[in-house]
């Protein structure tokens, strides 16, 4: 703390103790799930379904970054990528459920199990799921050693940086029980800053790693892609001025017009329009037949 001035602190009177301890429900959008500590707190199996490939998971941004990519993988006529979507909703812990916590320790979506080889693997972080699909079906990752160093790049610059708009920007601009200006100034300048990041390189290139759409797109899409429809973080995109940046709106545009990104963001979603929401896909059909409006 540089400020031990308790009167200046927020709120008044604030003097950081030498130790932290936790005080529960302090009324963020989180504060009744997270904690301090890792591991279950309660015991539930998770549901198996019929696919090779079982998904646990979200339709937040993360998350969707493995539903475009499976439905993208299946476009491209791999039936082995057929995948049973569960919902885990973070939003009232099922997140840390003994069976999700045994796959993903981290207990954050998405999660996947990949029932096809000897023993179940599971993988977790989404950076590391699409990496895991894109080497397992020698898909979306170039084979050219600059195109592929170049995704690898962006993906890894994208797994860093998204902290910084979700768990910053997004955060403070609209789960924090109150608006701290220093916070959001603060998060508002780095995600901006990231949207020029893009928007630069995007200046002369389609895609992040050149002429091939690749899972880096799949991993940046959801965040920058969606903030800037003003998808996630309520007008946040408005409020950044993210359709200011002409190459990432032309980049977003061509992506969110792929059918497979369409089906994809659909999955594990449970906000928006009824018609767009799919809970659970454990078949090809279900976006015809199984979502919010239709049953
Ligand atoms: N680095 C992780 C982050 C995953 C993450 O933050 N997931 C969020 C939803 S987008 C979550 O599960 N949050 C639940 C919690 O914090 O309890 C990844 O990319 O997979």
């Amino acid at each position: 703390m540089t400020n031990n001035n308790p009167a200046e602190n927020f709120p008044a009177g604030y003097l950081a103790p030498e130790v932290w301890s936790w005080e529960p429900g302090n009324g963020g959008q989180f504060a009744t799930i997270n904690r301090p500590v890792a591991g279950a707190t309660f015991e539930k199996e998770l549901p198996v379904g019929k696919h090779p490939l079982q998904l646990y998971s979200l339709g937040t941004p993360n998350g969707i970054k493995v539903t475009i990519m499976l439905e993208e993988l299946l476009a491209l006529g791999h039936k082995e990528a057929e995948y049973d979507a569960w919902l885990i909703n973070i939003f009232t812990g099922d997140q840390f459920g003994s069976g999700f916590v045994d796959i993903n320790p981290n207990s954050k979506i998405p999660a996947l199990v990949d029932r096809s080889t000897s023993k179940p693997t599971h993988v977790f972080e989404s950076g590391s799921i699409l990496m895991y699909l894109a080497r397992k079906f020698d898909a979306f990752l170039p084979k050219e050693h600059k195109a592929h160093t170049e995704a690898l790049n962006w993906l890894f610059w994208q797994m860093g940086s998204a902290p910084f708009v979700g768990g910053g920007f997004g955060h403070f601009f609209l789960y924090a029980p109150i608006h701290i200006k220093y916070a959001i100034d603060r998060f508002a300048m780095e995600a901006k800053r990231q949207f020029d990041v893009l928007d630069r390189h995007l200046a002369n290139n389609r895609f992040l790693a050149g002429d091939e759409y690749s899972i880096a797109d799949m991993a940046a899409w959801p965040w920058y892609g969606q903030l800037a429809r003003n998808e996630i973080y309520g007008n946040g995109g408005k409020f950044l001025e993210a359709d200011s940046y002409q190459n990432v709106a032309r980049w977003k545009d061509e992506i969110g017009e792929r059918p497979a990104v369409k089906r994809g963001r659909m999955v594990n979603r449970m906000i928006g329009a009824p018609s767009e929401q799919l809970h659970e896909r454990h078949d090809a059909s279900d976006f015809e037949t199984k979502t919010q409006d239709k049953i």
